[in-house]
């Protein structure tokens, strides 16, 4: 089936035995797991940042040794989507209740902006309730000064309570992964300094790439000056990348889809490598184009959903199977592959959503039922791999048989894959399935559809 909408015409798609699969049962599944792990979570870890699913105890993040809520918080606008109507309440009433941001110690501005921030306002997309709001421009207004820079690209650490800065020297994705939330929180509040300082930031990093137009992974926002020479679309550049898209798309910002365009077509043009018939893209020198890795994060897989968005849809179609051919190799992906030797070069997984946040992307740009069934596999593999008693685990070695499991469930997992694969396979009324926004985090910032619970499905 590999590339059947990416070679068009007659495919092994159409060869297919028909597809019996009922999706609307596997959303129920779907559902059903999240609120079995909402349940544990709630019992054994309510108000924590995040649920250790193997012995049941606790971890923090992104402060060390004090608990936001994060993986509460994280869930919210899952839940709603999915009609868990009585957990997304309690969850939003602890919010109201128990939430202080007001702590001594340093959080990533990006990890903050991106799961605590970008989680109460789909939360407040969802509800409305205005607490919530009030909340994510609190957090936003603690992170702030760490913008202030010579550069406009923020400091990668601050202090929640001081706003005292540190750690200059940062990434693509850590400077520019701001528009579609504080551009969200400047329309839901009317002060457009959020939308103007996120995307001074992003212009800073665009204006300072090379002759190539590529950017590389490590750059100074004191001084502007990089720090690396390599350009990739995993780690360190994925959501610099994908938040150019969603600047245009979400708010129809005219430099970000040129900036976008720009970097496509290097990307396109320097890093894109066919081999045995599979789409990767190489890490290269950002100056000479020299190829410099042939290992690829997993954190890229998500590309794809991006390379469709922003036309190329046989690229995007065709790096999506690159992954989803590992994927049926191995049933988790590892977190870093080498396609010149086809062998894992890590063997964890921290259980990551990217290939199924390809997937739901391509699916809702195409309808292409291809995309279900890797979203399924995705979904299946995990459901065997990585639950364990409390809750779903990262994979602390993939090639093992069977699989290894570590101890700590990540605060995306509530917010990405579970509303994915629900999306994917639950044609819900709840959400706008023509007209709608997802961030880098899985938040739902545009596009649902608060109606009478009880409402029937539709694919609309
Ligand atoms: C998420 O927190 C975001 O998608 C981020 O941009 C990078 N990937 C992680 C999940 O793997």
């Amino acid at each position: 089936m590999a590339g059947a909408l990416a070679l068009g015409g007659a495919t092994a798609l159409d060869a297919a035995p028909k597809d019996t699969t009922d999706w609307h049962a596997l959303a129920d599944d779907v559902k059903a797991e999240m609120a079995w792990s909402f349940d544990l979570y709630k019992a054994h870890a309510w108000g924590k940042d995040e649920i250790k699913p193997v012995t049941g105890t606790v971890s923090s993040f992104p402060l060390k040794g004090h608990h936001l809520g994060l993986s509460l918080i994280e869930a919210l606008d899952t839940l709603w989507v999915m009609g868990l109507d009585s957990r997304f309440q309690d969850g939003v009433d602890w919010v109201k209740a128990s939430l202080d941001f007001d702590v001594d110690g340093n959080v990533s501005v990006f990890e903050t902006s991106i799961r605590l921030l970008g989680g109460l306002l789909s939360a407040h997309h969802a509800c409305g309730d205005p607490v919530l709001l009030a909340k994510a421009k609190e957090l936003a207004d603690r992170l702030l000064p760490a913008f202030q820079t010579p550069t406009g690209m923020p400091y990668r650490l601050i202090n929640l309570r001081t706003g005292a800065t540190s750690e200059p020297v940062t990434s693509p994705a850590d400077v520019a992964t701001y528009l579609p939330e504080w551009g969200t929180l400047s329309r839901l509040t009317g002060d457009p300094r959020y939308f103007a300082t996120a995307k001074r930031a992003a212009v800073a990093v665009f204006e300072r790439r090379s002759k190539l137009d590529m950017v590389a992974t490590q750059i100074d926002a004191l001084s502007g000056g990089w720090r690396s020479r390599r350009a990739t679309v995993g780690s360190y550049c994925d959501s610099f990348f994908e938040y150019l898209w969603d600047g245009w798309q979400l708010f129809g910002d005219r430099d970000c889809k040129r900036m976008s365009d720009v970097c496509t077509a290097a990307i396109l043009k320097h890093q894109q490598v066919w081999k045995d018939g599979s789409l990767w893209f190489a890490d290269v020198d950002f100056e000479t184009g020299a190829v410099i890795a042939t290992e690829q994060d997993e954190l890229a897989s998500f590309y794809g959903g991006l390379l469709g968005q922003g036309g190329a849809m046989k690229q995007g179609a065709a790096y999506t199977e690159s992954w989803a051919k590992v994927q049926a190799r191995y049933g988790i992906l590892p977190e870093g592959y080498d396609y010149a030797t086809a062998k894992p070069t890590q063997v964890t997984n921290s259980l990551r959503p990217e290939l199924a946040d390809a997937a739901f992307t391509l699916w809702l740009l195409d309808r292409n039922p291809r995309w279900r069934e890797i979203g399924r596999a995705h979904f299946l593999a995990m459901k065997r791999w990585n639950k364990a008693e409390y809750g779903y685990t990262d994979i602390a070695d993939m090639t093992a048989e069977p699989k290894r499991q570590a101890d700590h469930c990540p605060g995306y997992w509530w917010s990405e894959q579970m509303k994915y694969y629900y999306l994917l396979f639950s044609d819900t009324p709840r959400f706008n399935y023509r007209d709608n926004y997802l961030s880098t985090e899985g938040n739902v910032l545009k596009g649902f559809r608060r109606q009478p619970s009880g409402a029937g499905r539709s694919a609309a």
